[in-house]
């Protein structure tokens, strides 16, 4: 029995119960930059994958496969502030040498942090630093953990096409000057309670309305299945709207699956909500899936980003 399923291990990837032990590594930098519509250039946080590469918005994205095992090597070198990872909706084991034991330190520069957990549940999570929340947050220490399904939801997910992320983010760049940025952590808390968020920015992704290029932008067939990650890393709410022609199941929300396959249209993100969705269309389309970020209790939206929908036969 046990050579048997060991040779499915082998021929079919994804069945193995036990799942696989995978070590990703998470860079900490406080030195990056985005480039704003009109050309200035803004000061950024992030994390990257690797020492010699710019995190973008939102950071290195971090895969998995359902029971594998994870041990994040979080290496922060930002020179400023100690940071930390966090990931909404998994408790993680944290230490700052692979083997010690438990820790409740925030890593210093230079320093590293190993951040161990299963992943029990298949769906997409946002991870963030959560220290001197949320400046770090929204000065862009973010990005996306996938926790793919094992093999009997695999099949289930077969017709899918293709798979988009859309992360929304709002950007106020009064929080993105050196003097924010760089202020001592004592100084910090206080100075964070008096800010007022008003943002000029808004993005999907790191882009703006239909600068989503390939391969995020929505185009696809008549019929197609297309599963879509959606998270809100922005400090507003999203308020994501599909044109009514277009069929959408809702697979998970915050990694728990919704059993309740409504018609809906309209998705509502708070901070740090992450969706997976199936969208398909019958018919050809040329339309726009509108993305609304608004102030939680306000009915007009502050902004609407448009993402081009092109369906075609
Ligand atoms: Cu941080």
């Amino acid at each position: 029995m046990r050579g048997i399923l060991c040779l499915l291990c082998f021929l079919v990837p994804g069945f193995c119960a036990h799942g696989q032990i995978k070590r990703p590594m998470i860079v900490g930098r406080n030195s990056s930059s985005l480039t704003l519509s009109d050309g200035s250039q803004v000061r950024t946080f992030g994390f990257a994958a690797k020492l010699n590469e710019l995190p973008g918005l939102p950071g290195t994205t971090i895969e998995a496969r359902e029971g594998d095992s994870l041990e994040i090597d979080f290496w922060n070198v930002s020179q400023g502030n100690p940071h930390d990872i966090w990931i909404q909706g998994i408790q993680l084991q944290k230490r700052n040498e692979p083997h010690e034991i438990y820790t409740d330190d925030n890593i210093h520069h230079m320093e590293h942090g190993y951040y161990s957990f299963t992943a029990n549940h298949a769906g997409t999570y946002i991870y963030y630093c959560p220290v001197n929340y949320p400046l770090d947050v929204q000065a862009g220490m973010f990005g996306i953990l996938i926790v793919r399904p094992k093999l009997e939801y695999e099949i289930y997910h077969k017709h899918i096409s293709k798979e988009l992320l859309w992360c929304g983010f709002e950007m106020d760049t009064a929080w993105h000057t050196d003097s924010i940025l760089d202020a001592e952590q004592e100084q910090i808390s206080k100075m964070v309670e008096q800010l007022k968020y008003h943002p000029q920015y808004f993005f999907i992704n790191d882009k703006r309305n239909g600068q989503l290029t390939s391969p995020a932008r929505f185009s696809a067939k008549v019929g197609e299945t297309v599963l879509i990650r959606l998270g809100n890393t922005g400090l507003m709410q999203h308020v994501v709207t599909f044109p009514k022609e277009m069929k959408l199941t809702v697979l998970t929300k915050n990694a728990v699956p919704l059993s309740a396959h409504d018609a809906v249209n309209t998705l509502i993100l708070k901070p740090l909500d992450a969706y997976e969705i199936l969208v398909s269309s019958d018919n050809v389309l040329n339309g726009f899936v509108s993305y609304a970020f608004k102030n939680e209790g306000q009915d007009t939206p502050i902004q609407i980003q448009k993402i081009p929908v092109l369906i075609t036969q």
